[in-house]
């Protein structure tokens, strides 16, 4: 080995030992792919069948997670069996709106990567026209960039939940009456109305949102809406921490209710008193969102289970 390439590999090593590197060397790639469905879904606790329009086959769809200075290396496929064009807006995406999030036709399939920049929550939809319907019937969901470290100023929380709220129409609202915001019957959280409140809804499935208490929840709040903010406040809690965009740099303390607008996300976190078992219930506090399927029992109780609100449990189905 020759002295000049000696002293470029031990610059090298000098480098990554400072850090230098570090971020290139950690940052991955993560491949995700989506499949545009025109399926029936199941949309209520009764079991009520609604003709949607969604990623995968769910609504919402699968949460993307990935970590600051990822690149995400992306493709949508729309199968020849669908009547319409579908695309994928990724909000943490950087991109050109006429080439990576142009519409893709039945029978095609679009591939495009981009790099998550900043970390936050962010909303992800079909932008395909009419946007107003493609969201409207399910096509939505949540990509989650985590920062590189955590931090006392952004901690790992103890448990996370991933709450989407959304409007319900009867099928077959035009796109006059959708833009009007005429007509709409339920407030859905991950695709159903009182998803996770036996309380409001006996025929809930049973799922709940579980910690112990003196825990750190953090909940993903996502607005999906068309056409509605949201006033997301936990009943019998405060939010410790609002999290503006998810972002680690846009905190809030000590909030009662955290306003989101359409096509927007927070990070939320509660932390119930340690010394004793309680229960909140996070709703929208807008009344007519609230009362039409907005709420969603949390149960801070020393025997939750063990994996709730981790890993693949983030968002129960
Ligand atoms: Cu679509």
């Amino acid at each position: 080995m020759n002295m000049m390439k000696t002293n470029v590999l031990s610059c090298a090593a000098v480098a990554m030992i400072a850090g230098i590197f570090a971020p290139e060397a950690n940052a991955n790639t993560v491949k995700v792919t989506m499949t545009a469905m025109e399926n029936e879904v199941v949309i209520n606790n009764n079991g009520d069948k609604y003709p949607a329009w969604t990623f995968d086959g769910a609504i919402p769809g699968k949460v993307v997670r990935v970590t600051e200075g990822d690149e995400v290396d992306f493709t949508l496929i729309n199968p020849a069996s669908n009547k319409n064009a579908h695309s994928m807006d990724f909000h943490a995406a950087e991109v050109h709106v006429l080439e990576e999030f142009a519409p893709v036709k039945p029978g095609e399939s679009k591939h495009f990567v981009f790099k998550a920049k900043r970390a936050g929550a962010y909303m992800y939809h079909c932008g395909a026209s009419a946007m107003v319907e493609h969201i409207a019937r399910g096509m939505y969901g949540l990509i989650i960039v985590d920062p590189k470290k955590f931090t006392k100023d952004f901690p790992k929380a103890d448990r996370e939940y991933v709450l989407i709220q959304s409007q319900l129409f009867p099928a077959g609202t035009s796109v006059a009456d959708l833009l009007e915001n005429k007509g709409w019957t339920n407030a859905l959280i991950n695709g159903k109305p009182f998803n996770y409140d036996p309380v409001h809804d006996p025929k809930a499935s049973g799922t709940i949102l579980h910690a112990k208490p003196g825990e750190r929840v953090r909940i993903f709040y996502v607005n999906a809406n068309i056409n509605m903010p949201i006033a997301a406040h936990p009943i019998a809690g405060i939010w410790d921490r609002v999290y503006a965009n998810g972002s680690p740099k846009n905190v809030l303390y000590d909030m009662q209710t955290y306003g989101l607008p359409v096509a927007s996300a927070a990070a939320m976190d509660i932390v119930s008193p340690a010394d004793k078992a309680t229960a909140n219930a996070i709703v929208d506090h807008t009344m007519s969102a609230a009362l039409r399927g907005a709420i969603t029992v949390l149960i801070n109780s020393d025997d939750a289970p063990a994996d709730a609100g981790k890993g693949d449990n983030i968002l129960p189905r």
